[in-house]
């Protein structure tokens, strides 16, 4: 018989941050997540990522079907899919109490992580043109969060995301082709028929975390300076939802 009691639930949302939820679509907690924790998992995926020989999961794939050679450049770019279900510091990092708290504030019942990606987004790189998750995420019932962890400082220089208040509150909208192939990768679909000057930057402090509703118009820039943009990005749903897509059909407790 286990004598471990699961950890008591936080509640780290003020009545004012879950308002300010259910009106823009999006809150920060500020230094949600301690910068020694940031420091230390930025440094072990690096560890990951320079291993001679890198773990099958980690490898750095350009798509289906890419060679095996994998150069310095992949190595601290393409992002990391789904580590959470390989390695036990990233599953951590998806089940962190603050995060576990927040969601099931917002949600009303406790979430389960189902997706995870570790992004170093290397200068030079394009960022991802304007979307709404669900788009990509189909769930039901729609539960869909992000919770988006700033793995160091994050400004316009750099690529961080851009939001569209509100938003959240337009349903979903048609998905077509990217316009803008100088700022955005080309593979992704971008939302028609809105206006982008109504986005605002997020601007992150390392462990800043970024929570949004899968409704929520955003898109990032390319990187212009000299230096990665490294965030992990959790999507999570409320326990008693479903999701369609075959490879994130996995519900991890965060419990
Ligand atoms: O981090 C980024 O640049 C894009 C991430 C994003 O838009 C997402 O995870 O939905």
């Amino acid at each position: 018989m286990s004598t471990q009691k699961a950890a008591e639930r936080l509640n780290p949302l003020t009545s004012e941050q879950v308002a300010q939820y259910e009106k823009d679509g999006y809150i920060v907690i500020p230094k949600g997540c301690s910068e020694d924790l940031i420091h230390t998992y930025n440094a072990h995926i690096h560890a990951i990522r320079s291993a001679e020989e890198i773990a099958e999961w980690a490898r750095p794939r350009k798509g289906k079907g890419a060679g095996t050679a994998v150069s310095d450049q992949d190595r601290f770019s393409i992002r990391l899919f789904n580590p959470h279900l390989h390695d036990g510091f990233s599953l951590q990092m998806m089940k962190l109490p603050i995060v576990r708290g927040a969601l099931a504030q917002l949600l009303g019942d406790e979430a389960c992580g189902v997706q995870s990606m570790y992004f170093y987004k290397e200068p030079g790189s394009p960022g991802q043109a304007a979307h709404q998750d669900y788009y990509y995420i189909r769930n039901d019932p729609n539960t869909l969060i992000a919770a988006w962890v700033a793995m160091e400082y994050t400004n316009e220089e750099n690529g961080c995301l851009w939001v569209i208040p509100g938003s959240h509150q337009w349903g979903l909208l048609p998905h077509g082709a990217v316009k803008n192939l100088d700022e955005h990768e080309a593979w992704t679909d971008e939302t028609e028929g809105v206006d982008l000057s109504k986005e605002i930057p997020v601007v992150l402090e390392p462990g800043d975390i970024l929570i949004f509703h899968n409704l929520l118009v955003h898109s990032s820039t390319r990187n212009r300076s000299d230096r990665w943009r490294r965030s992990y990005v959790c999507h999570y749903i409320r326990h008693d939802s479903t999701i369609d897509r075959e490879d994130l059909k996995r519900k991890v407790s965060l419990v």
